[in-house]
């Protein structure tokens, strides 16, 4: 018995504490923290200054692992965009033409699963025009280039809390 109890304590308490790692507004998702801006629409780098205000960053998705977790959480928890609209992270080839690189200086993965496709073009396709990372509504939120100074929505991360 006094095991069972310690194991429902034990588990409770660990729900806590990993729900307790994201400072406001961010959310927990698997061990990230990420906010996801449905309000208000805004261009690449305004997107970026809202993130930062928030002291975090547009998200990074290094692994498909941490890619297919963020798309599942979009689905599941049925947050909501305007069609036409995508998501904004924080991946860009602005100034180095089709040569990708997270806000924090790391390389994107290119090809297949993150990077979707139009009319089986292999994204990215838009050239100079397209140089800010989206999830694409459109393609079930695969990462595409989009124009920077078009409006999309931010998804912003953190880094957690650290361990109390
Ligand atoms: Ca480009």
């Amino acid at each position: 018995m006094r095991v069972i109890f310690r194991s429902i304590f034990y588990i409770f308490f660990l729900e806590v504490s990993v729900q307790g790692l994201c400072p406001e507004p961010f959310e927990s998702v698997q061990n990230k923290c990420y906010y996801f801006e449905l309000e208000v629409s805004r261009t690449w780098d305004n997107c970026r200054a809202r993130c930062q205000s928030l002291g975090g960053d547009l998200a990074i998705l290094n692994t498909c692992e941490e890619f297919s977790l963020l798309v599942k959480h979009i689905h599941i928890s049925q947050l909501e965009i305007p069609d036409a609209f995508s998501f904004f992270v924080g991946g860009t080839d602005r100034g180095d033409e089709g040569v990708w690189y997270w806000v924090d200086g790391s390389p994107v993965k290119m090809g297949i699963p993150l990077w979707g496709q139009t009319d089986n073009v292999a994204e990215p396709s838009g050239g100079t025009e397209q140089n800010c990372a989206t999830l694409n509504k459109a393609n079930r939120y695969y990462l595409h280039d989009g124009e920077c100074d078009k409006n999309g929505y931010a998804i912003c991360q953190i880094d957690p809390l650290p361990d109390l």
